[in-house]
């Protein structure tokens, strides 16, 4: 059976504003043009591992990028938990979703991040999007072996 289950209490989801300030002096030199509609350029993919952190629940960060991509987009993890914070030093609101697993990020504001935990119980690649419909193709796979 291919579809895994998460459990009630294993998907918290836990914004947390902590890029603010810190994004504000970075990005004000630079001229963002994402949310133009216009073509992006080929991306190569970048693949990382979740490592288990000092709680033991595997662990990663994941940024969107300006060019309207997940940094890493392949995400390795074994079965079990795994946290997954996703950054967002961009100027346009986005999320983070595993529709198979029903993981729906909120709404993540330029500056913020948010977290998921996932409680992934069986082995697969489960495809994870950004919803926002002008980011088609903000997308990327996380892998349980
Ligand atoms: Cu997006």
């Amino acid at each position: 059976m291919r579809k895994a289950s998460v459990v009630a209490s294993g998907l918290l989801i836990v914004p947390a504003v902590f890029l603010g300030l810190a994004g504000c002096s970075n990005s004000a030199a630079k001229l963002h043009v994402s949310g133009t509609g216009a073509p992006r350029a080929a991306s190569p993919s970048a693949t990382a591992t979740a490592e288990p952190a000092a709680d033991g629940v595997q662990q990663i960060v994941v940024t969107a990028t300006d060019d309207n991509h997940f940094r890493p987009d392949v995400i390795n993890a074994r079965r079990g938990k795994i946290r997954i914070t996703i950054q967002n030093p961009t100027v346009l609101p986005q999320n983070f979703a595993v529709p198979s697993l029903g993981v729906h990020s909120p709404t993540i504001f330029a500056g913020d991040s948010a977290t998921v935990l996932i409680d992934a119980s069986t082995a697969g690649s489960y495809p994870f999007v950004c919803t926002f419909e002008e980011h088609e193709g903000m997308d990327g796979s996380l892998v349980i072996s």
